[in-house]
């Protein structure tokens, strides 16, 4: 096909190469001829539209006035450069609002504010129990013999114990020793059984009170006394018996008691203690 197409184009050269020879001879014979008869007049200028073909001009190409055959479409160019850039364009309109975010970590603690103001005075409190003093103001005892306890010149001691909470009378030396000074009163009750009793009331080593019982053959005796006392602390009170053991009748069993008591019936209390 390449070499049809060659021989076909070789022809149309030489037929073209022949018209074109055929008209310039045409040329030059009519240029001789105008330059005969018209002498220095301007040639006018032949009117496009209507140039006959077969008169063509000298000065068109040929292709001006003789068509050809229609070539093959050329290849596409190379793109072209971009181009600038456009304007902005109008404002958009407002959005949706968009969804809430997570929960962002806790902050950094704050600075201690300023103190505020003085609050109102609140409701008086509830009355305190009654406190302990430091002197309780207590002081009893009262004792009896649990048997029979042979005694001479030293003091009776009583075993057998109603009442000692505050432990003032000592049952080892059988003497009651005052702790709280004041006013005291003590009283004795004791059986006597066969033989005579002659007791006596000490204070500090000192017999202040006597009582004696005659012992009644056949009978069961009692000897009795009492006294108030003013002590203070340290002194010492108990029953002895006063002269050798033939006085010595105290008695006592399951059914007969002999018993020593005491207590305190005025404290004297200290002028610091009665300021509180
Ligand atoms: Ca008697």
């Amino acid at each position: 096909m390449t070499l049809l197409w060659k021989i076909l184009l070789g022809i149309f050269l030489i037929e073209l190469l022949s018209q074109s020879q055929a008209l310039l001879e045409e040329n030059i014979e009519q240029t001789a001829l105008d330059e005969g008869t018209e002498g220095g007049e301007d040639v006018e200028e032949p009117e496009g539209p209507e140039t006959d073909v077969s008169q063509p001009d000298h000065r068109q190409p040929c292709a001006m006035w003789m068509g050809g055959v229609p070539g093959t479409p050329g290849h596409s160019g190379k793109p072209g450069r971009d181009g600038r850039d456009g304007r902005d364009g109008p404002r958009g309109e407002k959005g949706d609002k968009g969804e809430a975010g997570e929960k962002g970590d806790p902050g950094q603690k704050g600075d201690i504010g300023p103190a505020g103001p003085r609050g109102f005075p609140g409701n008086p409190g509830l009355k305190g129990t009654r406190g302990e003093s430091a002197l309780s103001y207590h002081s009893a005892f009262s004792v009896g013999l649990s048997e029979l306890v042979p005694t001479t010149n030293v003091p009776i001691r009583f075993n057998k114990f109603f009442y000692n909470d505050q432990h003032h009378y000592d049952d080892v030396s059988g003497k009651f020793r005052c702790v709280l000074p004041g006013v005291y009163f003590f009283t004795y009750h004791l059986t006597v059984y066969t033989k005579d009793a002659k007791v006596s009331l000490y204070v500090n080593d000192k017999a202040i009170m006597f009582t004696f019982d005659q012992y009644q053959e056949t009978n069961v005796d009692q000897a009795s006394g009492s006294v108030i006392l003013h002590l203070e602390a340290g002194d010492e009170v108990w029953l002895q018996i006063y002269g050798d053991e033939a006085f010595g009748g105290v008695y006592a069993d399951n059914t007969n008691d002999s018993t020593f008591s005491g207590f305190l019936l005025y404290p004297e209390i200290p002028a610091s203690a009665q300021r509180r």
